[in-house]
This record gives C-alpha cells, sequence and structure tokens, in this order.
C-alpha cells in the first residue's frame, strides 16, 4: 500500500490540470495528430508526395504537417494560384487522413525564403530588417557564418500583403474543405523572430524603443510575473512600471520589444485568417537553450516570451515547440503552462521518437506529436540531421533510427484507442511513465496505483514507456514497452492488491480483442520487453 503520493482527500498528488486538451476535431471527434512533418519542398508537388502519403500509412499516421508557401500561391502580387493547396487535400482524403497546414509566409526559421519575388525584390516597399546599424544582411558566426537577412517586423505594408495572402489561403481552403475538413489546423509561419541580434537597430527601431510602451502592456506584464522565467520575471518586476521599453523591461527589454512585434504581426495575419475560416491556428518556435537572443530567433514564440505572446496574439491557440534537444520532458513543462495546449510540430526521428509520443500523449495529454522529415525515418541519419539531433554515438537511442515497425505500432494502438483516450484527457485516469524520468516511476489511480521499473539488472532498456488508462475503478489498459510493472493498492483500507485478470490484446472498431490470457510467470513478472497493449483487472482486500 502506497498512501505517501496521495493527500488527505486520496487526490494523488501529481495530478493534470485540465487544459484546452480537446481543441482538435476530426470527423465531429476530439483528434489527437499521431502526424509527420514532411521536409521543407517535399509538399510543393504532389507527385513527390505520392510515395511519402505511403509511407505516412505505412507509419500509421492519421494526418501530415505539410508547408504551404507564399511565393507558390501568390506568385503575383493579387494573383493566387491554389492548386497545390487543392492536390495536397485530395490526397489526404484519398488516403484517410488529416492535414495541418504550415504557413510559409515572411518567416522560415527567422528568415524570408518563401516570401514572392515581388516582396524580395521590393525592399523599399517591404523593408528588410537592419540586424546591425545600417545593415540587412549579416553573416551568422554561430552558423558557420551563414548569410541572414530578414523582412522586418516594423513594416506595415510586408504584414498587410502577408495578412492578405493568409486570408485569402483561408478563404480557399474554406471553399473547398468546410465540408469534410480535411483540415483541421494552421501553422502561421514557421519558427518566426530575428537572428543575430535582440531586436532590430533601424532608425525607426530605435525611435519605437525609445518610446513609451503601450501602459496596458506593461501592467499585463508586471501582473503575469508569476508564470514567467526567473531572469524575465525579475527584469519586469525591477523595471520602473512605466516609460520606454529600457526603463520598463530593462535587461529583457530588447527580446519583450521583439516578441510584442513579432506576435502583433502574427495577430494581424492569424487573425486575418480566422475572420473568414475558423481553424484552430498555432505558431512553433526554435527553442532557446539558454543563450542570447538573437543566437535563437529573437521575439519568437519561446516560453520564456509566453506572456507576451498570449497576450499580443489572442488568436493564435497552441504555442509548439520545435524540440531536437534531449531535455525533451522539461522543455515540454515549459510548454504547458498558461494553458497552452503541448503539441510538437517537430522533432527528432531518433530512437526516442516513439516512447516519446506515448509519453506526451499519456502525461501531458498532447494534441498533436510529429517528427520532423518523417519521410526519412528508418534510413541511417545524414550529417546535418546527426547534428541536429544531437546524435551521440555513445548513446545507441540517438545514434539508429527509430524503428519503423515499432513506430507504426505505437501509431495505430494509439489511434486505436482515440475515442478512450480523448475521453480521458484533462483527467487524472490518464498518465504515463518514462525512462527519461527515473524519479517519476509511479502512477496512483484512486485505489490503486502502479510503480513502473525500466532499469533493473535484468532489464536495462532506453525506450522504456508505461501509459496507463483507468476504464473503470479496478479496471485499466495498459501500453507498455522495456518496463515492468507492479500493481498496488492505495486504499488504506484493502491494502493487498491480487491481479485477476492481464490480457494482451488491441481494439478492433473499438472493441477490446484479446490476444492471449496471461497468467503465471506472465503476471509474477509482468515484464514488457517489446510493445504490448494490456487490459489488467485488480482486486483488493485487507
Ligand atoms: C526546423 C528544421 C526545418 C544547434 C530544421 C530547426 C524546419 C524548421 N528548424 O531542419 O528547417 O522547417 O522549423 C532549427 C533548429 C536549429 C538548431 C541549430 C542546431
Amino acid at each position: 500500500m502506497r498512501s505517501d503520493l496521495t493527500n488527505e482527500e486520496g487526490i494523488p498528488l501529481e495530478t493534470v490540470t485540465p487544459r484546452n486538451h480537446l481543441l482538435l476535431q476530426a470527423d465531429g471527434s476530439p483528434f489527437i495528430m499521431l502526424a509527420g512533418e514532411v521536409h521543407n519542398s517535399s509538399s510543393s508537388s504532389a507527385e513527390y508526395m505520392e510515395p511519402i502519403w505511403k509511407k505516412a500509412a505505412e507509419l500509421g499516421m492519421n494526418s501530415l504537417l505539410l508547408p504551404v508557401t507564399w511565393e507558390m500561391v501568390e506568385p503575383e502580387e493579387g494573383t493566387f494560384d491554389f492548386r497545390i493547396v487543392d492536390e495536397l487535400i485530395d490526397q489526404a482524403r484519398r488516403y484517410g487522413m488529416k492535414i495541418g497546414f504550415l504557413w510559409f509566409g515572411a518567416w522560415k526559421n527567422a528568415q524570408c525564403y518563401y516570401a514572392p519575388a515581388w516582396v524580395k525584390t521590393d525592399t523599399v516597399r517591404f523593408r528588410r530588417a537592419e540586424v546591425e546599424k545600417g545593415k540587412k544582411k549579416i553573416h551568422l558566426q554561430e552558423f558557420h557564418g551563414m548569410p541572414y537577412t530578414t523582412l522586418s517586423y516594423l513594416c506595415e505594408a510586408t504584414n498587410e500583403a502577408d495578412a492578405n495572402a493568409f486570408r485569402e489561403l483561408m478563404l480557399h481552403i474554406r471553399s473547398v474543405d468546410e465540408q469534410e475538413r480535411t483540415v483541421i489546423v494552421v501553422q502561421v509561419e514557421n519558427e518566426p523572430g530575428l537572428q543575430g541580434a535582440a531586436r532590430e537597430h533601424s532608425a525607426a527601431a530605435d525611435a519605437a524603443f525609445e518610446s513609451a510602451v503601450p501602459q496596458p502592456f506593461v501592467e499585463y506584464m508586471r501582473g503575469h510575473t508569476s508564470t514567467m522565467a526567473a531572469d524575465v520575471r525579475q527584469a519586469v518586476e525591477s523595471g520602473a512600471g512605466s516609460g520606454n521599453w529600457m526603463e520598463a523591461f530593462g535587461e529583457a527589454a530588447e527580446e519583450i520589444f521583439s516578441a510584442y512585434h513579432v506576435a502583433s504581426y502574427i495577430e494581424k495575419v492569424a487573425a486575418a485568417g480566422k475572420e473568414v475560416y475558423s481553424l484552430p491556428l498555432m505558431v512553433n518556435c526554435w527553442l532557446d537553450k539558454g543563450d542570447k537572443p538573437g543566437i535563437y530567433p529573437s521575439g519568437g514564440p519561446v516560453s520564456r516570451m509566453m506572456e507576451v505572446w498570449k497576450h499580443c496574439a489572442p488568436s493564435i491557440d497552441v504555442i509548439a515547440p520545435d524540440i531536437y534537444v534531449q531535455n525533451f520532458c522539461e522543455v515540454c513543462d515549459d510548454y504547458v503552462k498558461m494553458d497552452n495546449p503541448l503539441f510538437i510540430p517537430e522533432t527528432a526521428t531518433h530512437g526516442y521518437a516513439g516512447p516519446r509520443l506515448v509519453y506526451v500523449i499519456g502525461h501531458y495529454h498532447a494534441i498533436g506529436y510529429s517528427p520532423f522529415g518523417f519521410e526519412d525515418m528508418g534510413k541511417p541519419f545524414t550529417a546535418i540531421e546527426s547534428y541536429l539531433f544531437g546524435v551521440d554515438v555513445g548513446d545507441p537511442m540517438l545514434g539508429t533510427p527509430q524503428s519503423m515497425e515499432e513506430y507504426a505500432w505505437y501509431n495505430r494502438t494509439l489511434g486505436s484507442m482515440m475515442p478512450l483516450l480523448t475521453s480521458k484527457y484533462g483527467t487524472t485516469d490518464l498518465q504515463a511513465t518514462i525512462v527519461e524520468r527515473p524519479e517519476r516511476d509511479t502512477m496512483v489511480f484512486g485505489e490503486y496505483g502502479f510503480q513502473t521499473w525500466m532499469k533493473l539488472p535484468i532489464l536495462s532498456r532506453k525506450d522504456g514507456v508505461c501509459l496507463v488508462l483507468k476504464k473503470a475503478k479496478d479496471e485499466f489498459y495498459i501500453l507498455a514497452n522495456g518496463c515492468a510493472i507492479t500493481p498496488f493498492s492505495a486504499n488504506p483500507q484493502k491494502p493487498h492488491v491480487d491481479t485477476l485478470s492481464l490480457e494482451e490484446g488491441l481494439f478492433q472498431q473499438g472493441e477490446w480483442r484479446m490476444a492471449r490470457r496471461l497468467n503465471g510467470d506472465d503476471v509474477a513478472r509482468m515484464r514488457f520487453e517489446s510493445p504490448t497493449l494490456l487490459k489488467i483487472k485488480l482486486f483488493g482486500y485487507q
């Protein structure tokens, strides 16, 4: 009997706070995107996409994240061409899948790669950012001298043109898809922000930075310090409470200034689209890793600027992290503050991809998870991928691509449980543990609990994961891999537990189908070395 994990009312101490989890809908029901994001150039051609849809289907995915680019849909100002959008929607329907479109507008990885030629060439009307005084093109030292330029977040004309194109895109999607709803979410821009400096340095930017911060914004920031990153909070609290950006926000002023303007820009784009077709909208970010703003895109929707973004961009429903770093769970923790639903639009395709998928659904009740460049899953990593994924040859999980067979099993199994899973979202009836968090190896569900073991002398796996869903007070579904499980009682009146039945099986058309009845050694050890779905019934007694 373990009572240490519940409070006096018997409420588990580690609870899931209800959030806006059921945001995404497909075919009239809540939907978790078991997705993949294609490489940047794949979705510019339906023909090129054909085998990629096939691979997605083989991988058990239910949706894809696909770039739609400004340069392709508005090649000349005011002339729109949505053929590629229609073709992608047709393909998705043929494969029975949903789409999240990624609007590659003014920003793509903090640059303006995807702005149409008529925008790129009119540098007077569509001003570039001055990263350094008088310099619109610099070479980023941190990225091997990579040339860098981007559009100014202070340029009205760019903002209007971008918003107009996005409105046309959303209008078009509505006209072809409002009935079927193949497109269920849209990401506005991609990893926005400014690189090379914490803020722009044109004369106009300097003047804006010197002028008074809108007072309601200062007050909002001072009223929202409880969720802020420590250094941001300190800067905001030690600020003067009014005045120019430096006076109001001290050390954090330049990043907050950029976030304010980037978020306000994107709000205009998002609102223009939402007004004509109200789909859930998200933004994604290039993470900060303790480095200075400008090394990561300054003003981008990183968790340390989430307070700014939630205030300035109310049309954005989700702030989503692109996670290639190894402290994956810590990053997730940062992105569920302020009731932000967890959506991972990009992550690495190495060996942790599968267990992390299970964990984000079980623990964070994530609404979407999508390995990036999934069309290469199963192939050896390229040099660029090794760099991006932080591949460490000493860690076989990082050095090895995710097994496709296993990933497909996870997707299919989670997909088959969709209505059950979503019915438990926002409640403590759905929990998970993962090998990456050995200190959180226990789950309590009212009268019963489960202790999971992922590192034992006889079992030491790096992909251990366990998701538990409470079906009835003494009955549970368990999705497990690389772990051993011990059920226990959390009821002081009935401290002992027997396992009445343990079945291995799967869901078919929403019905549980037993494949094997497990007992004897299999109940004694309850150890699962390959992905397994179980149904267990427990009995507590004195
Ligand atoms: C991602 C992807 C794609 C220290 C990179 C991650 C995708 C974009 N950017 O392959 O380009 O479209 O959103 C940026 C992370 C850079 C970290 C630098 C390594």
